[in-house]
């Protein structure tokens, strides 16, 4: 028995040191956690969720520790009686306060980073966000600029006729253009189903409700292309309706809304 432990051990030690070698570049393709984002939101939620896992990764480390040591150092082959009590006051007020207290460790800055998800006061810009099977539609409010944007996707590529691009199902032919530095309140709607506009590193996935409005905002950081999907099940294209996101400086956007007029159904920058 005792042999067999250890052989296990070292079977799972020399995995783990396999694991630990294997070149960068094999995992380079792999993003296991949540991306940073770009916004102020996109980065409080990312500090939240870190804070949650190193305390799940602390409370793992604690509950395993004592487990295994308790498994190896009172195990039966070693003549060990267990101990015969009921009731433990002190032990029964500690796994009482102590999670409340991890609680509490949780609770403050979560409530903080929903107070100001919520605080939708003084945009800079307003953009209306309407869902339809199955594409989007984009009314920047102040500018009077409407338009669709749908999935570029060429047909050959869906229809495995064509080597796929590395923006396969993540590309349309108008982008949403937004300006970074500023804040941007967006007003999501829908005209059928519902969906939800869902972009991680804008920190913002919202459902798109038939009659109702929900809202959200962002001030991105830098310049760049992000890119989102529908996250709501809403019929049988709604794999096929992504959403692009293009953050140019002021300058240039203030361009590319000169190219547009009322009637415009979108240009690319
Ligand atoms: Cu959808």
């Amino acid at each position: 028995m005792r042999l067999n432990y250890f052989k296990a051990l070292h079977l799972y030690f020399l995995v783990g040191l396999s694991l630990f070698f294997t070149p960068h570049f094999a995992l380079a393709t792999w993003q296991t956690n949540m991306p940073r984002g770009v916004t102020p939101i996109s980065h409080a939620i990312y500090n939240l969720h870190m804070l949650v896992f190193w305390i799940c990764v602390a409370i793992a480390i604690v509950v395993f520790g004592i487990m295994l040591f308790s498994l190896i150092r009172h195990r039966k082959s070693r003549g060990v009686e267990p101990s015969q009590f009921h009731e433990h006051p002190l032990l029964e007020i500690t796994w009482a306060i102590v999670p409340f207290i991890i609680l509490i460790v949780i609770a403050i800055p979560a409530t903080k980073t929903l107070i100001k998800m919520n605080d939708n006061s003084n945009p800079d810009i307003t953009i209306k966000v309407t869902g339809y099977q199955w594409r989007w539609r984009y009314a920047y409010l102040d500018q009077g600029i409407d338009f669709f944007s749908s999935l570029s996707t060429p047909t050959e590529e869906l229809q495995n006729r064509a080597e796929k691009n590395p923006w396969y199902l993540l590309e349309v032919d108008h982008p949403l253009v937004v300006p970074i530095h500023k804040k941007i309140r967006f007003l999501f709607t829908s005209n059928d189903v519902i969906h939800s506009w869902w972009l991680p590193t804008l920190g913002i996935k919202r459902d798109t409700i038939p009659g109702f409005i929900n809202e959200a905002w962002a001030r991105i950081d830098k310049e760049g292309t992000y890119r989102g999907q529908c996250a709501e099940l809403c019929g049988t294209n709604h794999a096929f309706m992504p959403i692009v996101v293009e953050a140019v400086s002021e300058s240039k956007f203030n361009q590319w809304i000169k190219q547009q007029d009322n009637t415009s159904h979108g240009t690319n920058i």
